[in-house]
């Protein structure tokens, strides 16, 4: 077939298909194209795809119902028209016995980019065309905490996250960067719907060029680029709000934080000076006692402050924080610390959350719209927060805390999943098998064999992005791009559209579900905003047609204006913030009204309910991988040719392999009170002591699936990590931390299978 242009979450392509594999060839205009590019070269064809659909044998021999064989099952291939029959019968079968209400479509997941095959959008408007709604999740896992947190501290998080500062601003005035959690390069490979253009980097190396200093507050020293020229601390993971208590502390001692500031823009100073300085607990919350915390020297740290004083500086907050338990915490601690230096809403100052995690953020907006696919109404009022799934699961009517209320769970005996990995996403993985096995059916929309897919009842092959046409888009980047089909469907993979416009039909909901249109005519109908405005503007508008086949449309910018924050830098009396006081809340009385332990009134230090002991003295950073998005294509030729023996790798320090025996190379077996991985252990000083990094994304694969509780033989964190959201604030996913122990593993090394197809019976399931 004939080169075209593409897209996905890492870039901007063009690609061709030779019958077996593709070639890519990233877009001229990037200047640093992603090689997780190469992901996809080998993956079209791979025999782990799922090639026809597939139904759990012991699923279709006894009907629905909890079963504990989920993840040890053999699966039957079927043909379409009788999958299509056994999902919509059992639908159905749920609907008029229990209701909507006990249909689990939360289905979270980034899937693929393409704003029409959004699998996740897909799946609701489905469930909403044809039952009027499903239980849904909130949140995500990538911001749970910060999206319930922001709110009531300062606005909309896509308000500080997204339209604040930019790294142009960065490049033209910032002069300090405390880089909280780092901006590591290899997060910024990554834009939710796409990215044209790889600048982080090289904007960074301008800044640092110009002057500008980078801290990468950290515990692994790759976590900035060398170009930003960074001086790297490391305080322990999980302590952040520590040191910014006590440079907050040095500041307002020695009388520097900008009061002028506090009093025009902020509510509640007075009140949390009080904890600042001690005058409420006796502690005051100085370099002394943070370094104790920390293990940052008191020196060290008010150096710091002494050089912020003054400064265009910017407090950046990664994700990566608040995905830990009271990740509530540096999330507002580090707004707070913006306040006291006085800084926000200048350009390059303040704050600015999760710049440098992915690449819409930093970046101006599109200033015409960009559609996504309507996904209906909902009448279904039962939620979750999406990370409290198998909360859910094992304990229907329970109750539980969210942002001032109580809930009880659901009863959910049907779960629907497409375009999303829980064994990938989720932690404590066998608590998550436990609870997959209460359901009565797992269904799961899957291009290749995951944990998640091994899990299901019913796994309906989809096609995978080149396989199909698309529009790719996303509001921060200047390239919308005619997404062409660069191959054929693998086997009888079929598109998710078409999937659910067939189930759709037998559940008597076709119309409302395609409103009449084809896949092509959806194109058409979600480009025509664009275009339309566009035209008004007075620039290029194409008719679709001539979009096809450009391949690819500019896109205006709006202005570098700082957003929300410059506004009400700017006016505070006419641009108020979106919070009860119209300010920054340093102090939230509507949060101390709930009364959480673990999520007070006041940003605060709380001690972790998990940290390192004898038995576990290490601390495991579960973060992102650097060759994959998440669990994607992990059978990708840059994902594969990063393991070693097939095995991920992690990283621990020389000390801590030492103390242990372990030789770089070594086989290690990682493990907590909930679980255990093997890895293979690449040592290095770039990560701190007491800590070992293990990347997510490695699939789930048990040495003994029949075991209650196997080893994870391929390296997927999550077998260790501790399943409870971040406080009964925001419930978030707090999978980023936990304490484990590391040692040597000499047993037998069992061959890794996560690549490979499960038991498929032979003969015909038809
Ligand atoms: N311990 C720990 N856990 C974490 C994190 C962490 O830091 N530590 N990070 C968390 C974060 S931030 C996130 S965002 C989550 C990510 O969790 P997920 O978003 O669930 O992970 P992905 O691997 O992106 O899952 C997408 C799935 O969709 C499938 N897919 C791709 N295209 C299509 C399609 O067109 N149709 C269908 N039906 N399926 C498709 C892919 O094969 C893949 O299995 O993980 C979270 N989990
Ligand atoms: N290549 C690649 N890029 C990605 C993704 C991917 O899967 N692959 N996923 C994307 C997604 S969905 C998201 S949400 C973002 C996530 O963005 P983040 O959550 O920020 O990314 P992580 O890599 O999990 O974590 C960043 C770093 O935080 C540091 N860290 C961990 N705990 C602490 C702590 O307690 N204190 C401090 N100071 N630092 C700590 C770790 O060293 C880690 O490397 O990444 C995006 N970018
Ligand atoms: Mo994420």
């Amino acid at each position: 077939m004939k080169e075209g242009p593409h897209s996905a979450h890492w870039g901007t392509f063009f690609a061709r298909f030779d019958g077996a594999a593709i070639s890519v060839r990233p877009h001229p205009a990037d200047p640093a194209p992603s090689p997780l590019l190469y992901n996809l070269t080998n993956a079209i064809r791979h025999n782990v795809r799922v090639p026809t659909p597939m139904v759990r044998r012991g699923w279709l021999e006894h009907g629905p119902g909890p079963d504990d064989r989920r993840g040890n099952d053999e699966y039957v291939p079927v043909s379409w028209d009788r999958a299509i029959g056994l999902v919509a019968r059992e639908i159905g079968r749920v609907r008029d016995l229990h209701g909507p209400q006990a249909i689990f479509g939360g289905s979270y997941g980034w899937s693929s980019a393409g704003r029409f095959h959004h699998a996740q959008s897909q799946v609701h408007r489905f469930l909403n065309a044809t039952l009027g709604g499903y239980v849904r999740s909130v949140n995500n896992y990538s911001a749970g905490a910060a999206m319930v947190i922001m709110p009531h501290v300062l606005g909309r998080l896509d308000d500080v996250a997204r339209r604040n500062v930019t790294w142009d601003q960065i490049v033209g005035h910032t002069e300090v960067v405390l880089a909280f959690g780092g901006m590591a390069v290899r997060n910024t490979q990554i834009a939710s719907g796409g990215i044209s253009q790889h600048t982080e980097r090289e904007a960074m190396r301008k800044a640092a060029e110009r002057g500008c200093r980078f801290f990468c507050i950290s515990p692994l020293r790759p976590d900035l680029p060398e170009e930003a020229r960074a001086t790297w601390l490391h305080p322990r993971p999980g302590t952040d709000t520590a040191l910014m208590l006590a440079i907050m502390h040095v500041l307002v001692a020695e009388d520097l934080h900008d009061r002028a500031f506090l009093d025009r823009y902020c509510s509640g100073w007075d009140e949390f000076e009080d904890y600042l300085l001690g005058r409420r607990d006796g502690q005051p919350k100085n370099p002394a006692w943070a370094s104790g915390i920390t293990g940052i020297a008191a020196a060290t740290i008010i150096d710091l402050a002494h050089l912020l004083h003054g400064k265009r500086s910017l407090v950046v907050v990664s994700h990566s924080l608040q995905r830990s338990e009271h990740g509530e915490q540096p999330v507002w601690m580090g707004v707070v610390l913006a306040c006291v230096l006085g800084q926000l809403g200048l350009p390059g100052g303040g704050y600015n959350y999760a710049l440098g995690t992915l690449a819409h953020y930093g970046k101006r907006d599109v200033a015409v719209p960009i559609s996504a696919l309507p996904q209906g109404s909902n009448k279904i009022d039962a939620f979750i927060p999406c990370a409290r799934i198998s909360d859910m699961l094992l304990n229907p009517g329970g109750e539980f805390d969210y942002n001032g209320r109580r809930y009880r769970y659901p009863h959910a005996r049907l779960a629907y999943w497409a375009g999303g990995n829980p064994f990938h996403h989720h932690q404590d993985l066998r608590r998550l098998r436990e609870a997959f096995r209460r359901l009565d059916t797992l269904i799961v929309h899957e291009i290749a064999w995951t944990a998640t897919a091994r899990h299901a009842d019913i796994v309906l092959p989809c096609t995978m992005t080149l396989e199909r046409e698309d529009i790719g888009g996303t509001s921060t980047d200047s390239l919308m791009i005619a997404m062409h089909r660069i191959a054929p469907p693998y086997a009888e993979a079929r598109d998710d559209y078409d999937i659910f416009a067939d189930i759709a039909e037998k559940l008597g909901g076709r119309a409302a579900f395609t409103e009449g249109r084809s896949s092509r005519q959806w194109l058409a109908h979600l480009y025509e905003p664009t275009r339309a405005a566009l035209e008004k503007r007075g620039d290029f508008a194409p008719d679709f047609d001539t979009f096809w086949e450009l391949g690819e449309l500019r896109l205006p910018l709006g202005e570098d204006n700082g957003g929300m924050l410059r506004a009400f830098r700017a006016d505070p009396a006419s641009h108020p913030l979106p919070t009860p006081s119209g300010k920054v809340q340093i102090t939230s009385p509507a949060i101390a009204s709930f009364g959480y332990a673990d999520c007070p009134g006041y940003p605060a230090w709380l001690e972790s309910t998990d940290p390192p002991t004898r038995a576990y003295p290490l601390y495991l950073v579960a973060n992102q991988p650097a060759t994959r998005l998440h669990s994607q294509l992990d059978f990708g030729r840059t994902s594969i040719q990063s393991k070693r023996g097939n095995r991920e790798v992690c990283r621990i320090h020389p000390a801590d392999a030492q103390a242990r025996g372990i030789a770089d190379g070594d086989i290690v077996r990682l493990y907590s009170a909930r679980g255990a991985c093997l890895a293979s252990a690449r040592i290095t000083d770039e990560v701190m002591a007491g800590v070992v990094q293990l990347p997510t994304g490695a699939w789930y694969d048990p040495d003994d699936a029949a075991s209650d509780n196997p080893m994870c033989i391929h390296g997927n964190p999550n077998t260790v990590t501790r399943d409870i959201g971040t406080s009964s604030l925001a419930q978030g996913c707090s999978g980023q931390l936990t304490a484990i122990q590391v040692e040597r593993y000499d047993g037998p090394l069992p061959e890794v299978r996560a690549h490979q197809p499960p038991r498929i019976a032979t003969g015909d399931g038809a």
